[in-house]
Parts: C-alpha cells; structure tokens; sequence
C-alpha cells in the first residue's frame, strides 16, 4: 500500500491519522526525504513516499533525481502494489492548476493519477486533503474541478474513489480508513490494520 503525493499535500499525516504509525510530519515541504516502508501486517508494507513534483529550496538535480527514483519504485514494484492512496491538497486545487493551465502544463496531481492508473492497472483512491483549510464552497468547486479534470469519459466511476478529508480536524478519515480497510480485505489482507 503506497501513499503518494505533492509535498506539503499530507502523506504522512494521512498515514499518521489512518495508522497510528509514528511517521514524520513536517511544516516545510520535503519533509520526507526517503522512500519510507512500514511492515503492517502479514505480507503487507505500508510506503509513505517522499513529495512528487517541485519543492521550493530543493535544487532542481535533487528534485529531478527524487521524482525519477518515485516513478521508479511505481514502476518496478507495480505488480506488487496492493493499492495506491494518492494524497493533494484540495484547498488549493483550482488556484494551482488555473496557474500551470496559463503555462500548458496540466497539474501535477492530474498528471500522477493519470501514470498510477496506468502503472498499477487500476486507478487510485483520491485523499482530497486539508478540507479545513478553506469555504465548504471553495472547496466543493475543487473537487468538481478534479472530477472534471481526472474523470475524461467514464464519470461515475470516479465519485467513488474520491475523499474529501483533513488529516487535522479528523473529517473524512473515517471514511477513507474504510475503503482502505474494503480494498486491502477484498485482496486478501485480512487484518491490514492492528487495530480497526
Ligand atoms: N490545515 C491542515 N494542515 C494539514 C492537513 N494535513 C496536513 N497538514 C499540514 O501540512 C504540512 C505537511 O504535512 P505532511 O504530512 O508532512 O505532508 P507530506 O505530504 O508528508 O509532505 P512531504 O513529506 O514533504 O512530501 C504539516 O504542517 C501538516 O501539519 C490538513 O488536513 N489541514
Ligand atoms: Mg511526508
């Protein structure tokens, strides 16, 4: 099971709420610099993955030379992947994306689950995060905007794969631990958690 992500989107801190792992949780982006496994429970690792995409204050070699080794270990370990929770930062979805859409670039979180989807065979489960962060109506905008952006053709499939939550106030997470807990029993990990 692999959380991926923007830095700063709230890997660790999703992990940390959802776990009870002892992962570390930082201000700065980059806080995770190492690709992190937990062993949860029978055959089954938990990976908290350094930020995908651009850190201010990290030179560009050191970020290329990060991303390259996440898409490696995506690809390399693809079969074994069990379930991909891809974590962004909801309250700052449209603003983001508007700025790389002026540039031509499609947003980074786009663009992941896009390669995770092709990568493991099957598409993510979305940690819309850091709900608390903004109006319920910015935020319902958002997430209307990435259903819009990610869904392409089959649009019903999608609703379901997305969570809205925030790993600070605990909203959402319980649902989000759900769904985690369906996905991992429906391949056979009868107990992923310690404690449920
Ligand atoms: N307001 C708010 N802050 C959050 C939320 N989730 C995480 N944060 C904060 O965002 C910052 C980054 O959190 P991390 O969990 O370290 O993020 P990460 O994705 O693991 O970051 P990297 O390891 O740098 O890639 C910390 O200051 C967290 O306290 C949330 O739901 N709401
Ligand atoms: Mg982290």
């Amino acid at each position: 099971m692999v959380f991926t992500g923007r830095p700063n989107a709230g890997k660790s801190s999703i992990i940390r709420e959802v776990t009870r792992l002892d992962v570390k949780v930082g201000k700065k982006p980059g806080t995770t610099r190492w690709i992190h496994e937990f062993p949860l429970s029978k055959g089954l690792i938990l990976v908290d993955m350094p930020g995908y995409g651009r850190i201010m204050g990290i030179s560009e070699h050191l970020q290329d030379k990060n991303n390259r080794r996440i898409i490696y270990f995506l690809e390399s370990n693809a079969e074994k992947i069990a379930l991909v929770i891809h974590v962004l930062d909801i309250s700052t979805f449209s603003e983001v994306t508007e700025r790389l859409g002026k540039k031509n670039f499609i947003s980074v979180d786009v663009e992941m689950i896009q390669l995770l989807t092709k990568t493991t065979g099957e598409p993510p489960l979305i940690a819309a995060n850091k709900i608390d962060k903004t109006d319920k109506a910015i935020v319902d905008s958002n997430l209307k905007e990435l259903k819009l952006q990610i869904s392409g053709t089959n649009h019903s499939s999608i609703d379901s794969l997305i969570f809205p939550v925030s790993a600070k106030t605990g909203d959402g997470l319980g649902y989000l631990k759900k769904a985690i807990h369906e996905k991992l029993v429906a391949k056979g990990y009868k107990t992923p958690f310690k404690s449920h």
